[in-house]
């Protein structure tokens, strides 16, 4: 090998990886945003990054076929509408990659029904869903360990309702490594300092989340004059003080946490300027900020969503890369676990 090649393989080797993704369930949210899509584009410059619309994890609640092809498309149109670079980073669906449902199927066979049986999302969405409580919504999170592991990746964005997932990829990849030798990283997850939990508009004490009423989220193609409304209309309390207390005031904390995230001001700066001026006045100046950070965004959105050329290139390309990347890992994976090698 000439030297060049070397230390060019050396640089390539010291990059660390990035995987991410977010399911095509819906519109994304302000959640979805803050706590994963913008934490995206920041840590793009500095790792080689995947990121994934992952639409075998959506069919786990049951979805509309054309509603969700056309989900699809809008987040994929989303990533790219935050200003990901599809040269820099893979982006992909999650389907076009086999690879995944592989190492997904063989990751289940060493995760226990103890584990997944804890598992608070797998509690929330059975609830939420008595009539289809399926095998795929229980093993859910052997294949989100299966999306982590397959790349060999180093940091996982997320938000803080995924931590308990990612403890379980980093305890399959441990025992994996335990009974085989090393075999795959185990990875770290990524989360924001403010914003990591973003709450419901109605019921701040649970999560915002793309699946439940339009009224409880603020959706990121949500209209300005939408925004602003629902941001009225969300549930605070009666002291009318500007004060960051999750406990006894969480209503007015989830949206000082949105005002922190989204403008980059302390909790302590934002007491300073609204305590004591009214609800009303704090309110709209979050509509404000959020309204600012959105509305480039929607409009690179309105012009990539209606590219399909443009949009079926970098799925295809994604598609093509990640695979490539995949199926090192899946080599070693077969070999190790005792599954004979296909020669073709
Ligand atoms: P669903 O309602 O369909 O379960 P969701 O809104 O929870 O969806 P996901 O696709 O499951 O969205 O999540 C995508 C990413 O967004 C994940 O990294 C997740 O942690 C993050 N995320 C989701 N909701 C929030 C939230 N309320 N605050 C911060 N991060 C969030
Ligand atoms: N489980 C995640 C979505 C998801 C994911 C992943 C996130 C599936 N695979 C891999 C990070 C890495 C969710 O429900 N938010």
């Amino acid at each position: 090998m000439s030297e060049i090649k070397a230390a060019e393989n050396k640089l390539v080797e010291r990059r660390q990886r990035i995987f991410s993704g977010i399911q095509p369930t819906g519109t994304l949210t302000l959640g979805n945003y803050i706590g994963a899509l913008r934490n995206f584009k920041i840590l793009e410059s500095e790792y080689d990054c995947l990121y994934s619309i992952v639409d075998l994890h959506a069919i786990t609640v049951r979805q509309d076929a054309a509603e969700l092809r056309k989900n699809c498309l809008k987040v994929m149109s989303l990533y790219l509408a935050v200003g990901l670079d599809p040269e820099k980073s893979l982006i992909y669906f999650q389907s076009h990659v086999p690879a995944h449902a592989e190492l997904g199927w063989i990751l289940d066979c060493y995760t226990y029904m103890g584990e997944l049986n804890r598992m608070t999302q797998f509690k929330d969405k059975s609830a939420k869903h008595a009539d289809n409580i399926n095998a795929g919504l229980f093993t859910y999170p052997s294949l989100m360990a299966a999306d982590i592991l397959l790349y060999q990746t180093n940091l996982v964005p997320i938000g803080a309702d995924q931590k308990q997932h990612l403890e379980l990829a980093r305890n399959l990849a441990e025992r994996f490594n335990g009974v085989y030798g090393d075999t795959f990283i185990v990875p770290e997850g990524y989360f924001p300092k403010v914003g990591a939990r973003i709450m419901s508009l109605k019921e701040p004490t649970r999560k915002m989340s793309k699946s439940d009423a339009p009224d409880t989220y603020i959706g990121i193609l949500d209209e300005p004059n939408i925004i602003r409304k629902k941001f009225r209309s969300a549930v605070t309390d009666s002291d009318n003080s500007v004060v960051f207390d999750t406990e006894n005031k969480p209503g007015i904390a989830n949206l000082m946490s949105i005002l922190s995230a989204v403008t980059g001001k302390s909790m302590d700066q934002i007491t300073a300027e609204y305590d004591g001026r009214g609800y009303g006045v704090f309110k709209d100046a979050v509509a404000d900020a959020v309204i600012a950070e959105l509305e480039p965004i929607q409009a690179r959105f309105k012009e990539i969503n209606t590219d399909k050329a443009y949009l079926e290139e970098v799925m295809t390309k994604g598609a093509q890369r990640a695979a490539a990347l995949a199926s090192r890992t899946m080599l070693k994976v077969r070999r190790k676990v005792g599954l004979a090698a296909l020669k073709l």
